[in-house]
């Protein structure tokens, strides 16, 4: 499939806004020759060599602009794959528009949101999963999401199916090739070691599928819901595990309606925590759209803290935590045992007299909730274990699924000895899905979804 980019686009790549520097990128076949005649050097830009950077005035007409460097990068040896040029000059939004308006007149047209990258997967300068390691890393909520993400960079999501592609091209080539011969009797495929690299190519799918919600975990964030009955100590909690006072905390049950979210980072990792209002039976109907809204927060969250106020009794939230655990099947729920302090024991005998799997804490005192970091830290990293080189996305993982099915489909007809061709046809399917992932088919379609999560001048 071809898109043909034809014309120069600029961009201001750096955050807009008051700054020391800012960059503005350059690309297209005019890149050189406009910005040579904006910009004045020693020796001109046209004559430099690729890689080398030149220091300047940026002039509009005979008016000075700014002191300016330009950094020159020759096609095809460039982020996007065609001559780019990219100009430091001061940060500031004047600076920046000056520039920008001064290649608009030489006709260069203002960029969209992610055209040098699109630019440079269709020049073959990153394949698709390149491109969205891009955007997770742009987005990236966590230090080892970015990590990942710069593995993925480096290719390493294409790198696992590599080897499968590979087996099941050669085999889908020799199945056919057996058509012909088909009188004669002859297998040129190995239907037994044939099979051997389908279930190896469907444990690494399925190995990548598994870490598809954990991948979720490192673009996005880890959520926490704090739910449990009205006054059991929500806000409180959600405030000192913030260290600040953002909830209100009143003695009033059913104090927080709305819910609350605020972000810590544990571990290098962004943690979504939300405080929700009291879960009781109500006729209050305010309180009741409140009650509504936690139980789709809680619906969202990787863990539920359900708060029980220990004074009231150990098992005084039971109930609660049943029937959460019955309604959000598959959620993690830890049970927290606050106000532990209104117990008048000493702070190191709190964890012996909770139940087994219990946390102890008590939200008025600074290291009464020590113990709660620990489990949330201990869950958020259980939760991306195994995630290796790729941050699978909802696209990949849609067809990631569709290679699975297909390659489970190989098998049962390798084992039942089903038509060679019949075969192919599976084998070419997941042959071609997987160029849909890593992007050798795409369609304008596909790359409009992937881009959408671009900004402008990336
Ligand atoms: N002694 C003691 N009191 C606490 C503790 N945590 C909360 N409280 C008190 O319990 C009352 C209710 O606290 P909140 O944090 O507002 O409770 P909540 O669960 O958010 O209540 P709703 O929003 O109404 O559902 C307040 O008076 C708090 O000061 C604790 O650990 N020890
Ligand atoms: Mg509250």
């Amino acid at each position: 499939m071809n898109e043909l980019h034809g014309d120069t686009i600029c961009a201001l790549a750096t955050p807009p806004g008051v700054a020391g520097l800012a960059v503005i990128r350059v690309s297209g076949p005019n890149a050189v020759a406009v910005c040579s005649s904006c910009f004045t050097s020693a020796v001109a830009l046209s004559q430099a060599p690729s890689h080398t950077i030149r220091v300047g005035w940026w002039m509009a007409g005979t008016t000075r602009i700014d002191e300016v460097t330009c950094t020159l990068f020759l096609a095809p040896n460039s982020y996007t794959g065609e001559d780019v040029v990219e100009i430091g000059c001061h940060g500031g939004v004047f600076v920046v528009n000056q520039i920008i308006a001064s290649l608009v007149d030489w006709g260069v047209r203002p960029a969209l949101p992610g055209e040098f990258t699109r630019r440079a997967f269709v020049n073959h300068k990153l394949d698709l999963t390149q491109v969205e390691a891009v955007a997770d890393i742009i987005h990236s909520q966590s230090v080892p999401g970015a990590q990942t993400a710069a593995r993925q960079l480096a290719g390493g999501f294409t790198a696992q199916l590599s080897d499968l592609r590979y087996q099941l091209l050669s085999a889908a080539g020799l199945l056919e090739v057996e058509l012909d011969f088909s009188e004669e009797g002859y297998e040129f495929v190995s239907r037994e070691a044939f099979a051997k690299a389908v279930i190896k190519g469907l444990s690494v799918v399925s190995n990548l599928l598994d870490s598809a919600r954990a991948a979720e975990v490192l673009r996005s964030g880890f959520q926490v819901a704090i739910a449990g009955y009205p006054n059991a100590g929500k806000s409180s909690l959600f405030n000192a595990l913030l260290g600040r006072d953002r909830a209100i905390v009143s003695p009033v049950a059913g104090t927080t309606r709305d819910y609350i979210q605020e972000q810590l980072v544990i571990d290098g990792c962004t943690v979504h925590l939300v405080d929700t209002a009291g879960l009781r039976d109500t006729a209050d109907t305010i309180e009741m759209q409140g009650i509504r809204i936690t139980r789709s927060q809680i619906e969202q969250s990787n863990l539920v803290l359900v708060v029980n106020d220990a004074s009231a009794g150990f098992a005084h939230s039971m109930g609660l935590c049943a029937e959460l655990e019955d309604k959000f099947p598959g959620h993690k729920v830890v049970t927290v045992q606050n106000k532990m302090d209104l117990l008048n024991m000493d702070l190191g005998q709190w964890d012996s007299l909770v139940p087994a799997g219990h946390v102890a804490v008590s939200s008025l005192h600074p290291e009464g909730v020590s113990a709660l970091r620990g489990i949330l830290s201990e869950a958020v990293s259980a939760s991306y274990d195994g995630v290796m080189d790729a941050l699978v996305n909802a696209r990949q993982a849609a067809l990631l699924q569709t290679i699975k099915t297909t390659l489970e489909s190989t098998l049962r007809s390798l084992q039942h000895n089903i038509p060679a061709d019949l075969i192919a046809i599976d084998v070419r399917s997941a042959v071609r899905v997987i160029g849909e992932i890593t992007g050798e088919t795409w369609n304008p379609d596909v790359l409009d979804q992937v881009f959408s999560r671009f900004c402008i001048g990336k």
